[in-house]
């Protein structure tokens, strides 16, 4: 497997590739043309549109029950849009975790290992409960049947669009990952009832051994100690946290030596044009930064990553 991201005006010179598991587009859309799935996520990205694009072996796709799907024996990419009205969200991801997750499993890919989950009106209420509070509800609920078949959560980002339907694309495997726990941090699953009647499911990063290589998944993380948010709205200061939140998760997963940051997302509230100088980690790291609604309305910024250890080995690109 690889990750990478592309510029979305060169998309065309992706379409005839068979190694293609998932292209990912960011930003105003133009027409992906290529059998493999696509997600179109609409966050703005800083400067141009960009694809973020993930490759396996010898790849396999299909549409079928809604979901388009690309498998190469070692990983399957998924993706499914329901739509999010108000008075549906709730709904909307029993579904979508419902049918991508029946999907996985009937191909025998059955641990998740990743997913992204996108919304519009993230903190609109809905029927008196906000719609992230709302949304955890329904993935609840659809992950209790994985759960009680020996399913582990998977490392997860969550964040609000301006628009659109709510887009759930995951990375399951043959074999289940190991969920990795932030010292610093509760379980999210374990968070009190404080945040909303169910709490999300997610673990904050997945490791997976395969071929050659360890893969570190990790979940959005932001600037959130014990379960409760610090620096409300200030950037740089949630900055300063999250990255000692990501330290603090990247040391308590023990990679080997060398590890590599393979992509790094950046999710920040409310941007408009420049952003303001602010403390990074990982500097080099190929980085797409995209505006966005982080799921508590004080955080304002909001960071993920794919990290690998181990050398790439013969017949890895
Ligand atoms: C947090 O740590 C911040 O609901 O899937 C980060 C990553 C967050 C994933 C999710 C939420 C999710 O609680 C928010």
């Amino acid at each position: 497997m690889r990750i990478f991201y592309y510029p979305a005006a060169r998309r065309a010179e992706l379409e005839h590739r068979s190694d293609i598991l998932g292209v990912v587009g960011y930003g105003p859309q133009t027409a992906w043309r290529g059998h493999a799935p696509h997600v179109a996520v609409p966050l703005r990205p800083v400067g141009p549109p960009m694809d973020e694009v993930i490759t396996g072996g010898t790849v396999v796709s299909a549409v079928r029950d809604g979901v388009h799907y690309a498998h190469d024996g070692e990983w399957l990419f998924a993706t499914v849009e329901v739509e999010a009205a108000s008075g549906g969200i709730e709904r909307a991801a029993v579904d979508a975790y419902g049918r991508i997750l029946r999907r996985a499993e009937d191909e025998g890919y059955r641990y998740l290992i990743r997913a992204w989950q996108y919304f519009p009106d993230i903190h609109a209420p809905d029927e008196g409960l906000e719609r992230y509070r709302q949304f955890n509800r329904g993935r609840h609920q659809a992950l209790e049947g994985y759960l009680a078949r020996g399913g582990v959560r998977p490392a997860a980002t969550c964040i609000g669009t301006p628009t659109g339907a709510l887009t759930l694309h995951v990375l399951a495997h043959r074999r289940p990952g190991i969920a990795i726990e932030n010292p610093r941090q509760v379980c999210a699953y374990r968070y009190p009832e404080i945040y909303g009647p169910r709490p999300p499911d997610f673990v904050r990063a997945m490791k997976v051994a395969d071929v050659g290589r360890t893969w570190l998944w990790i979940s959005g993380t932001a600037a959130i100690v014990g379960h409760e948010s610090r620096a409300p709205g200030d950037l740089k200061a949630q900055a300063r946290e999250t990255l000692a939140n990501l330290d603090a998760l990247v040391a308590s997963a023990g990679l080997g030596d060398g590890p590599q940051v393979l992509a790094m997302k950046v999710y920040v509230r409310g941007h408009e044009g420049p952003l303001p100088s602010w403390p990074q980690p990982w500097a080099g790291a190929p980085t797409l930064i995209l505006g966005g609604d982080i799921c508590r309305p004080e955080l304002a910024l909001e960071i993920e990553a794919v990290m690998a250890d181990g050398d790439m080995g013969a017949g890895h690109e």
